[in-house]
């Protein structure tokens, strides 16, 4: 493991992974949406821009919160040279601040590597979308691991939302940590 790396999970999404890693690793949890950051102790973006909201599944709207925060975020990052982002892809915040979080870390120099995955076909066509969209512009400029979807289908008996996301998870984990045990 890289003694200078530090993961950050973006959105509700990618704070709930990250906050699921080992202790040993530095993290920090950024959205928009003040309860998760509540729940998380993290770094809110936006405050000005989203007021007493969150993006709300706008990628503009996440893009400025970013952004509005960018000398906060410089700041957290300053220790760290190998930046590891965690964001399932869907959300206004997952989408749009990632963007720009990505545009931010390569100006200084710094290593970034995005864990991510595609919304599953029951959210919806319009998140898939936004995802897609944002797969393309990002994998030009950063690696990108795509972590597999969990097959919803080989579970014979029935299964929540929240089982679903719970065993996808646990797929980002094993991902996160195959890398930082290189
Ligand atoms: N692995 C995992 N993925 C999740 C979870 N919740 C949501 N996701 C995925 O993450 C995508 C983005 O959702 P959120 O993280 O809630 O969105 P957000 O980034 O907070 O975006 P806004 O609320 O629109 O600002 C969704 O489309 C889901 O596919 C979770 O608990 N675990
Ligand atoms: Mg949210």
């Amino acid at each position: 493991m890289n003694n200078n790396l530090i993961i950050i999970g973006i959105g509700e999404g990618g704070c709930k992974i990250v906050s699921k890693l080992d202790e040993k690793y530095p993290k920090l949890f950024i959205d928009t949406d003040e309860d998760v950051i509540e729940k998380y102790n993290g770094l809110r973006i936006g405050k000005k821009t989203c007021g007493e909201y969150s993006a709300q599944g706008d990628i503009n709207i996440a893009e400025l919160s970013l952004i509005e925060s960018k000398e906060d975020l410089l700041s957290a990052i300053k220790n760290y040279d190998e930046i590891i982002l965690v964001a399932p892809l869907g959300g206004g915040t997952s989408c749009g601040t990632t963007k720009k979080l990505v545009e931010l870390i390569i100006e200084t120099n710094k290593s970034v590597k995005l864990f991510t995955s595609f919304p599953f076909d029951f959210e919806g066509r319009v998140r898939l979308l936004k995802s897609v969209k944002t797969f393309d512009y990002l994998k030009q400029f950063c690696d990108v691991i795509l972590v597999d979807k969990f097959d919803i289908y080989k579970i014979r008996n029935r299964i929540s939302i929240n089982e679903i996301f719970e065993n996808q998870d646990n797929l980002f984990i094993q991902e996160i940590e195959k890398h930082c045990n290189k």
